[in-house]
This record gives C-alpha cells, structure tokens and sequence, in this order.
C-alpha cells in the first residue's frame, strides 16, 4: 500500500506499523479528505538510503525525502533519480510526483529551481535510457511543497504499460528551450494492466495548448481549459470504466481560492483533494492530475 497525505508541517517519507509507504509532502490541504490510498497489496517495506521501497513482485511503490540547497538542486535532483532508476531497472515506471521546494526561486546568477530541477531528472534519464528516454517516460508532476526537502513518490511495475500524449499539447519533452535548457520528463497519461487491476494515470494538467500557458491571472477561464484538457486525455486513455477516480487539485496561494468545482473537472464523480501548491509555471493558478482504478475481475 502507498500512502500519499497532506498535511504535513515538514515533508517527511515513511514506513507505517502496518508496512505501509507513506508520504508526507509539506503542503497545506483545503478538502476533508488529506490522503490517496494506493491499494497495492502486500509486499516488503524496506529502507534504501534516502528511499522507502515496497516491492509485491507485480507493482514497485516508493518514496523518497532529500534536503535541496542554492547549490545543489541539480545534484539531489540526479542523486534521487539515480536511486530511482537503480531500484526500478528492469520494471517499467507508471507514475512519479515531484515536490519541489521553493519551485519558483531563483538563488542568484542560476535559473528558476523548477528547471534546474528539469535539468537534473532529464539528466538522470538520459543517464539510464540513453537514446530511449522519451518512450520511459511515465505521467507525473511537479508542484511546489514548503520546506526545503524535495520529496518524490514513484510507482512503478513489470507490465508493460502504454503512454499517452495530448494532440492539442506539445509533448513536455519536446517543450522549447524558453521553459528550462532541458524540458520536463513525463508522458501526459500512462496506463496499464497489473496483477493489482488496471491503473490509468493523468499527469499534472493545467491551462496549457502547445506549449502556451492560457488566460494568465483568470482562474476560471484557466480551470475550463484545465477540464478540457483532462477529458482529453480521458478521452485517450480509452473505454476504462473506473471503479474509483482520484482528482487531486493543486491550487497556488496566490489564486485566493479555496475551492474548485471538483466534479467539472473531473468530467465526473470523483474522490478530490484539494491541496495548497505553488504550480511549476508562475501563471498558472491551478493544476489537476488524476489516477484512475478498475480491480480486475477474479476470472481472466
Ligand atoms: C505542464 O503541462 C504543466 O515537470 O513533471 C505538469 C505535469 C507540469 C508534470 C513535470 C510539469 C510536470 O507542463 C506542468
């Protein structure tokens, strides 16, 4: 099981009791519901460094929490990522979020510490896939968190899963050189087929086509973007009928919201949690992500 909770004063990644992972990212929650369970069962929790890894033999759930400094963010970046890649080698990565701290600083004479992050996980890719990276590369996001940990939650596993892109969104990895000298690394959704049932991931989505950020400083306008842009994914990801939709929200600071209409986003009935983020683009006040479950029936 993979816990992901809210909450959270300082970001913190843990095994429970119960063998548990849970993640703790230092972000503040406007919804009832603080945490999302991943119902993956069973398996052996173990601590690897800066890693917690549990591992059923079908799925691989892990977490990690690291301190980021002025000087290093591109070196923690690699480091965690490095890990990451070590523990997942010969599995297929499904799904990764990333809490970045102070996402949008810029510590003087260097870029903003949302590309230098950028710079190290595309670095780390390349590192593991060289000439491959692109077609590895699962749904994901990357919000602000507060403190100075840089926190990242992966889920990863041995079928094969497929990844899906937006026709009406440049592909991230393909973003020009103005957002970062090296693009995000992450697929828009990826979907696949476990032993734990069939999982549909949509990555981090706000009011973007192509690669312009829309409507800066309206939020609704950006959060009608934002539903079109999810419901095309949906839309891409296929005839899944889910048992449970998770919609997580992160709503920057500055927005002044509290509150979205989770149900239009969505497309649909939804478990939402809402939670306090800055986005990784500065104009933009709100971004969603979903994940999507179907147990698979007992007969195959
Ligand atoms: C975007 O569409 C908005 O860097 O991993 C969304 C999802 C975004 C993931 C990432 C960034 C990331 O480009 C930002």
């Amino acid at each position: 099981m993979l816990v992901i909770r809210f909450g959270a004063t300082e970001s913190r990644v843990h095994i429970s009791p119960s063998g548990e992972i849970v993640a703790e990212p230092a972000s503040p929650v406007f919804s009832s519901v603080w945490e999302e369970r991943f119902p993956i069962p069973g398996g052996v929790a173990t601590h690897e460094g800066d890693w917690v890894w549990c591992d059923n033999g079908d799925m691989l759930c892990g977490a990690a929490a690291a301190r980021v400094g002025e000087t290093d963010f591109e070196s923690v970046t690699g480091r965690l990522y490095d890990a990451l890649f070590a523990r997942t080698r010969g599995l297929h990565l499904y799904r990764v979020w990333n809490h970045v701290p102070a996402i949008n600083a810029v510590a003087p004479g260097r870029e903003e510490n949302y590309k230098r992050f950028c710079l190290g996980r595309a670095s780390a890719f390349e590192r593991e896939y060289p000439g491959d990276c692109e077609r590895r590369m699962p749904a994901a996001s990357a919000v602000g968190v507060g403190g100075d940990r840089l926190v990242i939650v992966v889920i990863a596993g041995r079928a094969k899963p497929e990844h899906f892109e937006n026709p009406e969104q440049t592909p991230a990895y393909r973003y020009p050189q103005k957002y970062g000298p090296k693009p995000p690394s992450f697929a828009r959704a990826t979907r696949v087929r476990t032993r734990c049932g069939e999982w549909a991931f949509v990555s981090g989505t706000a009011a973007i086509k192509g690669s312009d950020s829309l409507h800066a400083g309206d939020f609704d306008a950006q959060s009608r973007v934002t539903a079109e842009n999810l419901f095309i994914m949906r839309r891409a990801i296929g005839a899944l009928s889910p048992s449970t939709v998770l919609l997580r929200t992160y709503l920057k600071p500055a927005s002044g919201r509290v509150s979205v209409d989770a149900r239009a986003l969505a497309g649909g009935p939804c478990e939402p949690v809402l939670v306090s983020a800055d986005i990784c683009r500065s104009e933009l006040l709100l971004e969603c992500e979903l994940t999507l479950r179907t147990p698979l029936s007992s007969t195959p």
